[in-house]
């Protein structure tokens, strides 16, 4: 299980000029947070703007990410989708290109029982040997996850952790006292020093994509005791979260990434691009992290 703790970028996506993957900038991208010494990657997840790929290039994105990789990281792979089938596709296809794990976002918008959530989760997770990671993101789909429903979960033992991307800390604290012991990571990296004073075993988050050195401080800080230089690190960061928050979070990740020399291109549309202030904000940003 420990290859499952630490600290995990949800890896960006990056495009090239005529909007397709750009696999050359997907290595780059990886060896940069490889260098720095991150646990794993988890990709094509909300920050990977998984849920505007198609299932093709959610595919194609998990090959290029695991022969870069070639074993050296834990690799999850986020095959969440609302149709099951789909899930199921992308989940088996993951495993034989050789993931570590899957994870999936409960299914959304026709606001499913969870009942249907469940089996839903369920067909997903026994159609392959690999194990699931739950997600709990309740602002995205509308369904949030009590201890009582994750234990329910978890009575299937290819769910091994909860990627908890909601501030309810004491939800994640109780979700660490369930006798299955998950791994839980932290989901937001503007509280990522409260989430492991909870319990959690890590993280998995967007801005470590570009600062991943900084969570790695805050983590190995908070392991060996030194909590006020971890809130004092957690505090830097946020300033340059705030700045990402104001302008588009996963725009000016790739912005950053840009400017220090990775080409991430554009968000997908509905995204919006960069403003000409965004620009300006990344240039201030990669100043501040050198
Ligand atoms: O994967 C990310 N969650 C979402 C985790 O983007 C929904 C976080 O890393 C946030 O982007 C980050 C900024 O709010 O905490």
């Amino acid at each position: 299980m420990d290859k499952f703790k630490g600290i995990f970028p949800a890896l960006l996506t990056p495009f090239d000029k005529d909007g397709k993957i750009n696999a050359d900038s997907v290595a780059k991208l990886m060896e940069l947070n490889i260098a720095k010494g991150v646990n794993g990657f988890y990709v094509a997840g909300s920050t990977g703007e998984g849920l505007l790929l198609t299932i093709e290039e959610r595919k194609q994105l998990f090959k290029i990410v695991a022969d870069v990789n070639k074993g050296r990281v834990t690799l999850i792979a986020h095959v969440g989708t609302i149709a099951t089938d789909q899930a199921i596709e992308m989940a088996k296809y993951a495993e034989s290109v050789g993931f570590d794990a899957i994870s999936a976002v409960a299914p959304f918008y026709y606001g499913f029982s969870y009942q249907a959530i469940k089996e839903h989760y369920y067909a997903i997770a026994n159609s392959v040997e690999i194990p699931m990671i739950m997600y709990n993101f309740p602002n995205a789909n509308g369904f949030n996850f009590t201890k009582a429903l994750a234990e329910d979960m978890f009575a299937n033992p290819k769910f091994i952790a909860i990627k908890h991307t909601n501030s309810d800390l004491y939800l994640l604290q109780q979700f660490k006292t369930m006798a299955c012991k998950p791994i839980v990571y932290n989901g937001f990296d503007e509280m990522f020093v409260a989430g492991l004073s909870m319990g959690a075993d890590g993280g998995i988050g967007s801005t470590y994509n570009f600062m991943a050195e900084k969570f790695i401080a805050i983590y190995n800080e908070f392991k060996a005791g030194n909590i006020a230089k971890a809130q004092s690190t957690q505090t830097e960061v946020n300033e340059i979260i705030g700045m990402l928050i104001k302008y588009g979070v996963f725009a000016m990740e790739k912005g950053v990434l840009t400017e220090m020399g990775i080409d991430m291109g554009e968000c997908r549309r509905p995204f919006l691009p960069l403003s000409q202030e965004g620009k300006a904000a990344c240039k201030r940003i990669v100043e501040m992290l050198k």
